[in-house]
C-alpha cells in the first residue's frame, strides 16, 4: 500500500481519482492513514492574533484587509511586543500550544524584523510554539526570525496555479513558492495550505493539494480554510461550497501528506457539529482556537470545548517534539488502536 510512503510526485489524475472515491471509502482510507501516524483522538490548538491589521497593498479577492476593497475594517498599527505576549499567555491558558501572529503586509521591511523577533522571543519564553505570517519573506529575514525562536512560517498557496490570477493579481504563484523556499532554507517548519469556496473548480482544489504534496518536503502544517465571506470584498456573495467538497479536500490532504497536521481553519464558526465530525474523520487534527481569527469571528472556546467533549476528542497538551521533515520515507509505525501507542509512535 503506497499510503505510508511520503511521495512528492503525485499526478493530477491520481489525486483526482482519490478525491472522487465514494465518500465512505475515501474516509476509510484517510482514517487508516491518519491512525498510522497520529493519535486519532488528539487535536492540536493554535490561536491567531492580528499583530498589524488592514491597509494591505495586495489585492487578494477574499481578504478584508486589502486597500483595494471597501470593507468596514478599522486598520491598526503593529502591536507592541508586550501586548502580543500577554495575548499569547491568555491563549495558552485556554489550551493553545501554538501562537500564530499575522500581519497584513505584502512583505515586512528589514527594519520591522527586530520587533518581530522580540515578539517571537517573548512567546517562545511562555513554552509555546511560534508562528508568523507576514507575506513574502527573504531568506535573511527568515534566518533572523529563526534565530529568535520562530518555529513555523505560514504562507498559503491558496488555490491552484491556474486559478490564482483570478484571486490575486499583485503577486504570482512563483512568488509564493519562493517564500516557502526561503523559509525552508532558514530551517523553519512550514504551515502552508489554501482556501476553498473561492469559486474554484474541483480540479483546482485537487491541484492545490497536489502542489503542496509535491513540494520537496511536505509542509508540517496544512491549513484548509473555507472562505469567510466579508462584505465589501469581491468574493462576497460567491456560491457556497458543498460541505462534502471540504471533507474530500481534507481527506486528500491527509492521504497525500500522511505525516502533516491538517488544520480545519477559517470558516468553522458557520460549520455544524456534524461537519466538524466528518472533517476530523477525514483526517483533520488541528484547529484555530479562540474567539477570533485575524479580523473575523471564530467558533470560540466554549463551543470548541463542548464539541471536542461530545466527539470524545482532546486537545494536545504539549507542543509536538520538533519534527525533522525527512525527504525519504521512514518505516511506518504499526497501526495503533490506542492513544498511548499512537503517541509513542510519533
Ligand atoms: N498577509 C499575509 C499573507 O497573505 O500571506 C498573511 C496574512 S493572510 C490573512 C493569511 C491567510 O489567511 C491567507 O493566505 C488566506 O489563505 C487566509 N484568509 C484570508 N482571508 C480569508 C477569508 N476571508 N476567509 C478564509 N481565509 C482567509
Ligand atoms: C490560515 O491559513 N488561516 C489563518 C492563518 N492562516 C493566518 C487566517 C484566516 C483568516 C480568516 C479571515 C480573517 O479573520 O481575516
Ligand atoms: Fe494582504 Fe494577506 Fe490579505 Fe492578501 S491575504 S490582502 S496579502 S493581508
Amino acid at each position: 500500500m503506497t499510503d505510508e510512503t511520503l511521495r512528492h510526485d503525485w499526478s493530477l489524475e491520481e489525486a483526482l481519482a482519490i478525491y472522487r472515491t465514494p465518500l465512505s471509502s475515501l474516509l476509510h482510507r484517510a482514517q487508516t492513514v491518519h491512525r498510522r501516524h497520529f493519535d486519532p483522538e488528539e487535536i492540536q490548538l493554535s490561536t491567531l492574533l492580528s499583530i498589524k491589521t488592514g491597509g494591505c497593498t495586495e489585492d487578494c479577492a477574499y481578504c478584508s484587509q486589502s486597500v483595494h476593497h471597501h470593507t468596514d475594517l478599522a486598520p491598526a498599527a503593529l502591536l507592541k511586543p508586550e501586548t502580543v505576549v500577554a495575548e499569547a499567555a491568555r491563549a495558552r491558558s485556554q489550551g493553545a500550544t501554538r501562537f500564530c501572529m499575522g500581519a497584513a503586509w505584502r512583505e515586512p521591511r528589514d527594519r520591522d524584523i527586530p520587533v518581530l523577533a522580540e515578539m517571537v522571543r517573548g512567546v517562545k519564553a511562555l513554552g509555546m510554539e511560534t508562528c508568523l505570517t507576514l507575506g513574502m519573506l527573504s531568506e535573511s529575514q527568515a534566518r533572523a526570525l529563526k534565530e529568535a525562536g520562530l518555529d513555523y512560517y505560514n504562507h498559503n498557496l491558496d488555490t491552484s496555479p491556474g486559478f490564482y490570477d483570478q484571486i490575486v493579481t499583485t503577486r504570482t504563484y512563483a512568488d509564493r513558492l519562493e517564500t516557502l523556499e526561503n523559509a525552508r532554507a532558514a530551517g523553519l517548519s512550514l504551515c502552508s495550505g489554501g482556501i476553498l469556496g473561492l469559486g474554484e473548480s474541483q480540479e483546482d482544489r485537487v491541484e492545490l493539494v497536489r502542489q503542496l504534496a509535491n513540494l520537496p518536503v511536505h509542509p508540517e502544517s496544512v491549513p484548509i480554510n473555507l472562505l469567510v465571506q466579508v462584505e465589501g470584498t469581491p468574493l462576497h456573495g460567491t456560491a457556497p461550497l458543498h460541505p462534502f467538497e471540504l471533507v474530500r479536500t481534507i481527506a486528500l490532504a491527509r492521504i497525500l501528506m500522511p505525516r502533516s497536521s491538517i488544520r480545519l481553519s477559517a470558516g468553522r464558526a458557520g460549520m455544524s457539529d456534524e461537519l466538524h465530525a466528518l472533517a476530523f474523520l477525514a483526517g483533520a487534527n488541528s484547529i484555530f482556537s479562540g474567539e477570533n481569527l485575524l479580523t473575523t469571528g471564530n467558533a470560540g472556546d466554549a463551543r470548541d470545548r463542548d464539541l471536542l467533549a461530545r466527539l470524545g476528542l482532546h486537545a494536545r497538551s504539549q507542543p509536538a517534539p520538533v519534527q525533522t521533515s525527512a525527504r525519504t520515507p521512514s518505516p511506518a509505525p504499526p497501526a495503533a488502536p490506542g492513544a498511548a501507542a499512537a503517541a509513542a509512535a510519533r
